[in-house]
């Protein structure tokens, strides 16, 4: 259980994997690739994300305040975002592209432009 109203604080409880300065993409200890993610009334932080084509990446995403959805269409990345529980999955896409991201539980008035956007980028041109 991690404390969603503590997720900006570097020293929030649940460590801070969340906080502001450790969202994005990056790769763990083993060389994979991590996307650490915050979803918050009405967006997905941060709202862009690269991604090369091909290879595994996990998706590590958490609950700012209530309870969202993300689901990335032709694809099968589909996570269900519960305050205070962290959801991962770990997926490849293999076709290049631009990939919306999209709030699929109703989470209020804005939820129709919660968005963000995932690029498919070729391996070799990818660097993080
Ligand atoms: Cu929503």
């Amino acid at each position: 259980m991690i404390d969603s109203a503590q997720l900006h604080l570097a020293s929030g409880v649940g460590g801070d994997e969340f906080s502001e300065q450790n969202i994005g993409v990056k790769r763990d200890e083993s060389g994979m690739l991590v996307v650490t993610m915050v979803a918050a009334r009405y967006g997905f932080y941060p709202q862009e994300i690269e991604l090369p084509q091909g290879e595994p990446f996990k998706m590590r995403v958490v609950s700012f305040d209530v309870l969202h959805g993300i689901y990335i269409p032709q694809t099968n990345l589909n996570l269900m975002l519960v305050p205070s529980y962290i959801s991962e999955v770990t997926t490849t896409v293999n076709t290049l592209g631009d990939y919306p991201m999209l709030c699929h539980d109703f989470c209020g008035m804005g939820h129709a432009y919660m968005f963000g956007n995932v690029k498919i980028v070729p391996a070799e041109e990818y660097k993080l």
